[in-house]
């Protein structure tokens, strides 16, 4: 009869277990996080700030010597806590995967993006964990981070692990954690963001949020891996497919004769069972447009079609040629093709106040503008230039600096993303012909187009 601390707590049932829960308790655990981008890199600073003895594993020299230098390369990650952990010995990196055999705890942060095919991509995933199982020893803990979809861990990163003869839950200890990184956001950040946390066993589930729970507020247990991993899907489902109903609404209102920023502003004054979204020139970044489709890929493989996430992609897929039409439009009212007239593109990042133009709908937009012949500029404040093999245009452009002769100049100015730097009054007033994508021009003018708004609104 396993006596009452036992039952209560299994962890003391293992001695493995019991083991690392204790250097944990103690902090002389030493934790690594393979993959130091906006996720690794973050969560690596909270460990060591934690006070773990915290080893970055990436492939980039590059990353692993700003580490070890003291500098970082994340806007969200101040340079201070890089050099001060590096010089508390709490901070160090290497690109040599061997180091893996002497942690007790290895976090994966890797990406996971989708093929062309539009199916998930795991060879991050599947890379890092093959090199993690050639050194894994009795007593690690494995902790997934990149969004996946369900039963990755257990179906994917389990079986390669066991590989060698372990078994989770009794040699090694496996669980998944979604990454919740919001790139740019000064409220949000890698310690104050709930954790969920889903063990392959219960073991597993306790010290998983035994180590997050010195360096993150707050630890939420859920009941496995799966849940855990369908908890981040369902969090960027639930957005991709809001942003593609508010989209179609601003289609509608196109039609309608309605301002949609004004609906949605009045909406979002009822004080429950509402969120505001708001309609854009598409979606970018690498979770919003990539994550839901890991979801409607899994669940084909049970014959289920995930309608929702399919007629959202689709909606929110189509935004840039709407926008490119809108812009096309706007032309038509002074007589001007797209050919040969001059657009100035405000804003190429995936959204405002961030430098990341991955995946950003503005690229789209300008690359088809690019085939219908429009002479393209840019001004983003973020992004100093678009490499040519960075966007399917294939030149290289750089930012071109904001002035009231440029904006005078141009035939048309399209707004994609909002940064707050920008003077869009000053816009209005110097340019000819706006096309406003994000509500950034607050008072009508007759020379401002709007998405999903009649002229002048
Ligand atoms: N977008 C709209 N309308 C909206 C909101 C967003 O068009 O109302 C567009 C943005 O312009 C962008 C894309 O959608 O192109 C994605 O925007 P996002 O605000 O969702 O920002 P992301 O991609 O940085 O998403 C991250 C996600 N974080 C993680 O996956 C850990 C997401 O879960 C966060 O909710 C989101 O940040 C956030 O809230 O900012």
């Amino acid at each position: 009869m396993p006596d009452a601390l036992t039952s209560q707590n299994p962890v003391a049932a293992n001695s493995l277990a019991a083991a690392l829960s204790d250097k944990l308790a103690r902090r002389t655990a030493k934790v690594g996080v393979v993959g130091l981008g906006y996720v690794g890199l973050p969560l690596a600073v909270e460990f060591a700030r934690g006070g773990f003895e915290t080893l970055g594993i990436d492939l980039d020299p590059g990353k692993v010597e700003s580490v070890n230098a003291g500098r970082s390369y994340i806007r969200d990650v101040p340079d201070t806590d890089v050099a001060g952990f590096r010089a508390a010995g709490r901070l160090s990196a290497t690109t040599d995967p061997a180091a893996v055999a002497v942690l007790d705890t290895i976090n994966i942060c890797v990406p996971t993006p989708l093929r062309k095919t539009r199916d998930p991509d795991l060879s991050f995933v599947v890379s890092a964990v093959e090199t993690i199982a050639q050194y894994l020893r009795p007593g690690q803990l494995v902790i997934l981070e990149s969004t996946t979809y369900p039963g990755t861990t257990d179906e994917i990163v389990r079986p390669l692990l066991e590989k060698q003869g372990l078994v989770a839950g009794r040699d090694f200890f496996l669980a998944f954690s979604p990454e919740r990184v919001d790139p740019g956001n000064e409220t949000w950040n890698t310690r104050n963001v709930p954790k969920v946390v889903g063990g392959h066993t219960p073991v597993c589930t306790r010290l998983a949020c035994e180590l997050y729970s010195a360096s993150v507020a707050t630890v939420v247990e859920v009941s496995s891996p799966r849940v855990a991993e369908m908890v981040k899907l369902l969090e960027n489902t639930f957005r991709a497919v809001n942003i593609g109903l508010v989209n179609e609404l601003a289609l509608m209102c196109d039609r309608l004769g309605i301002s949609v920023w004004e609906v949605v502003e009045a909406a979002a004054t009822k004080p429950f069972g509402f969120m505001p979204f708001y309609p854009g020139p598409g979606l970018g970044g690498h979770c919003i447009p990539i994550d839901p489709f890991y979801l409607s890929w899994k669940v084909k493989e049970v014959g289920f079609e995930a309608r929702f996430i399919e007629l959202a992609g689709y909606v929110n897929g189509a935004m840039p040629q709407h926008v490119v039409h809108k812009i096309s439009d706007a032309l038509n009212t002074r007589a001007l093709p797209v050919r040969g007239s001059s657009v100035l593109i405000l804003g190429v990042a995936y959204k405002r106040d961030i430098d990341d133009f991955r995946e950003s709908p503005a690229i789209d937009v300008m690359a088809e503008l690019d085939r219908r012949g429009a002479r393209l500029s840019y001004h983003d404040p973020y992004v100093a230039r678009i490499p040519a093999d960075e966007w399917a245009a294939g030149i290289d452009m750089e930012s071109t600096p904001l002035t009231p002769e440029l904006l005078a100049t141009v035939d048309c100015v399209a707004i994609l993303t909002d940064h707050r730097s920008i003077d869009y009054d000053a816009v209005v007033r110097h340019a000819r012909l706006v096309v406003d994508c994000r509500n950034a021009v607050k008072r009508p003018a007759p020379h401002v187009f709007k998405l999903g708004a009649p002229t002048g609104c």
